[in-house]
């Protein structure tokens, strides 16, 4: 189908990279629909051509430079520039049906029977669930609609200063009006799920079709050692599963550092895939271990210990120890 497409947004160079891996993952479970990229005027221009080689269509959507209801939209509400830019979206009205994927996401399976959904389908948000997370969401393109969702937020605002609240805002019947535009937690797997609702997690995670790198930490926030296919960085506020993370950095590593180097040529850029030395002696020296009020108070203050102490491993061993 040429007129059904999956969109992203990137609106900076760490982004754009989140972007290649998520179009290239699409690509691995091949995808019949377009690929469009909308892109903000920060993406460098190697990143810019590493996504037009991804993506079919890379559109650079510039609100400041638009000269059309989006500036209007945004003079009034400066906060929201980067929700203006994301609801752009609607206007690719060359596609009767799109499903927009946050570029923190990771396709792990074919998704495109999304299209079968309407607008605007969504999963729950994991935090409040009659809220959908707008990471993933199924809709027509629609110039009637984006002008009233420019209206919608210039004249309510936006309830979370993001896009969520104002899509929330607009879309607001989504709770209640009609089940088949509930999408399945499984096509927007947040990782907080996981620490959340454990079993629910080790009956249903397998099925995962999407998962979202939701939170401040992205993967592209690590450093990856290819060799030894070992994630490294502040592991401490993780809030990422990590074989999923490791499914990330493997197709960045793989697929899309190859076409960056090819375009940054000799510009140093960082890939983010790091080979160690051997560990020097202060690698290895890891902090002293926490006593279990000090990690129980971690824990609570949302700050568990994912790729250690609290790995999901190390959950999975606990609870299974429980089971048998
Ligand atoms: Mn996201």
């Amino acid at each position: 189908m040429t007129d059904q497409a999956f969109v992203t947004l990137a609106t900076n160079d760490n982004y754009a990279r989140g972007a290649m891996v998520l179009g290239q993952s699409l690509r691995a479970h091949s995808t019949s629909k377009k690929l469009v990229a909308l892109i903000g005027p920060h993406v460098s221009d190697p990143c810019q051509l590493v996504l037009k080689k991804i993506y079919d269509e890379v559109r650079l959507v510039d609100v400041l430079d638009s000269g059309d209801t989006a500036h209007l939209a945004m003079m009034k509400r400066p906060d929201l520039g980067v929700t203006f830019t994301k609801l752009h979206c609607w206007t690719l009205t060359h596609y009767s049906k799109c499903v927009f994927m946050d570029a923190d996401t990771l396709v792990v399976s074919n998704i495109d029977e999304l299209f079968d959904k309407e607008e605007l389908s969504a999963a729950p948000d994991p935090g409040w669930p009659d809220c959908f997370n707008s990471g993933v969401f199924v809709f027509r393109p629609s110039l009637e609609t984006y002008g009233k969702l420019l209206q919608h937020c210039t004249e309510h605002g936006s309830f979370d200063g993001g896009d969520q609240g104002v899509l929330n805002g607009f879309f607001s019947d989504w709770a209640t009006a009609d089940i088949s535009k509930h999408l399945p937690f499984i096509y927007n797997l947040s990782s907080i799920a996981i620490y959340t609702y454990l079993p629910a997690f080790k009956q249903y995670g397998s099925n995962a079709k999407v998962v979202h790198f939701l939170g401040k930490t992205k993967p592209w926030s690590y450093t990856f050692d290819p060799k030894a296919k070992r994630i490294r960085g502040d592991v401490q506020e993780a809030a990422t599963h990590p074989p999923f993370l490791l499914e990330w950095w493997t197709l960045y590593c793989s697929t899309v550092v190859p076409m960056l180097h090819e375009h940054y040529g000799d510009q140093p850029f960082h890939s983010g895939c790091v080979e160690e030395e051997i560990h020097s002696s202060h690698a290895q020296a890891a902090p002293p271990p926490l006593t279990s009020e000090e990690r129980k108070q971690k824990w609570e203050q949302g700050q568990a210990d994912y790729m250690g102490m609290d790995s999901f491993e190390n959950i999975q061993k606990k609870l299974d120890s429980f089971l048998v």
